[in-house]
């Protein structure tokens, strides 16, 4: 049987705001700023259980060791490197589990398994020292080889963010879907992370068929007003796009493209009268989960940013009334990583798999909640400040949430 699972990030305890990544506005104006590394954990888990309550089923990734030692000696840091260099090493952002990894599900790869790449994220600092812990734990979570194929991350100097610039349209999951890989171009005042020979690449190795696989580009302008990412201005379920109308370089041609091989696509496009680009991306409209509920709807879980804007929150009013396919706008709070440019869509890696071929020490239940949420609030740190990063007492006060989060989960391995 296989359905969709959501694998959010748990919020790592260095979560921190050291304004890391050119391109991400939020990133950047909550730069210096205090982090409250166990509220933010505990928004995730909220948001965890919200959807556990929802769909039946839930999984985490876990944090990846912080400080990153390796990095810190490969940084030859000795005090007087910009407080950036020092802070790349204590990043948090594997929260963001949609830059994990891109997912082909079984249905729709050429030897019927599901294949996943680590996103090599080579763009940032910070991120590019993800992957190879990333592939680690996507080995141990992932590891029944006849149901999933882990690859190597590509190659540098192709930029490849993952499942971020990556929707899959499908009539059922176990039907073979259509993938869109969503890349950018260089030459706008921020950089466009996603590489088209990256996104190419992947789609090669995973084995999917050309005719079921579209690539479409970025639109400029939308990258130039902070959305560093695709997944902040589209999202895909099922049948539908849930769309901006400026996400996309040839916004008619991606359609026109899309639907060429997925004809029963349903497209839902805000346009920019009602909700600009810059409003789209300060509130993380399109950042949403937008989940098929058993009854067969579609449920749409936005931040709070958006009940907060009379333009977003008008638009979704008018949007409910109509019958269209989304009849349920769900605000969750997760204002800790929104600080960081993370939505809600950003901290969850979408799989379809048979949750039966997944090691189970990654499903959440209750039980394992509770345990989580115990772990965090005994060992998170309650806040850190910018000069905090790169102390002696924060890298063991770190050091060691982590491995207490382990051994509540019986992961020690990935100590
Ligand atoms: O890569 N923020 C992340 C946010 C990632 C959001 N993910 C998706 N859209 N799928 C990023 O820019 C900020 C870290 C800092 O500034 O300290 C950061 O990395």
């Amino acid at each position: 049987m296989l359905t969709e699972i959501n694998f959010d990030g748990i919020v790592g305890p260095s979560h921190n705001y050291a304004g890391l990544s050119l391109g991400n506005i939020a990133s950047a104006s909550h730069a210096g700023e205090p982090s409250y590394p166990r509220a933010a954990a505990l928004q995730g888990m909220a948001k965890m259980r919200g959807n556990l309550a929802r769909l039946g089923v839930q999984g985490f990734l876990l944090p990846l060791p912080r400080p990153n030692d390796s990095l810190e000696q490969a940084l030859a840091l000795d005090g007087t490197e910009p407080p950036q260099l020092r802070a790349a090493p204590w990043s948090a952002s594997s929260m963001w589990t949609a830059n994990a990894a891109t997912v082909s599900p079984a249905p729709d790869t050429a030897d019927g398994r599901c294949h996943l790449t680590p996103a090599n994220l080579v763009t940032m600092l910070h991120r590019a020292q993800e992957w190879p812990d990333t592939k680690r734990q996507l080995e141990v979570a992932f590891g029944d080889k006849r149901h999933f194929t882990i690859h190597d991350a590509v190659p540098p100097t192709f930029g490849d963010e993952g499942a971020a610039n990556h929707m899959r349209l499908c009539e059922s999951h176990d039907a073979p879907g259509v993938e869109v890989f969503v890349y950018g171009r260089t030459g706008g005042p921020f950089p466009a992370r996603q590489h088209e020979q990256a996104s190419r690449l992947v789609a090669r190795a995973h084995g999917l068929d050309p005719a079921r696989t579209v690539f479409v580009e970025q639109n400029a302008q939308a990258i130039a007003a902070g959305a560093f990412h695709n997944d902040v201005v589209a999202v895909a379920n099922g049948r539908v796009l849930f769309t901006h109308a400026e996400a996309f370089a040839d916004q008619a041609g991606a359609y026109e493209a899309i639907r060429a091989a997925f004809p029963a696509l349903e497209v839902v496009e805000v346009p920019s009268s009602a909700v600009t680009l810059q409003e789209a991306i300060r509130t993380y409209l399109f950042n949403a989960q937008l989940l098929t509920l058993p009854d067969g709807t579609m449920a749409l879980i936005v931040p709070t940013e958006c009940r907060e804007s009379a333009a977003v929150w008008g638009w979704v009013q008018t949007m409910l009334a109509g019958n269209g396919p989304i009849r349920q706008v769900i605000p969750v709070d997760v204002k800790q990583s929104m600080a960081n440019g993370g939505g809600p869509a950003c901290l969850r890696l979408r799989v379809v798999c048979d949750p039966a071929t997944v090691d189970p020490r990654f499903l959440l239940d209750e039980a394992k909640a509770e345990r989580i949420e115990a772990t965090i609030a005994a060992h998170w740190p309650e806040q850190i400040d910018p000069f905090d990063l790169g102390t002696p007492a924060l890298a063991e006060k770190v050091v060691g949430a982590r491995m207490a989060l382990l051994d509540a989960l019986d992961l020690g391995q990935l100590g």
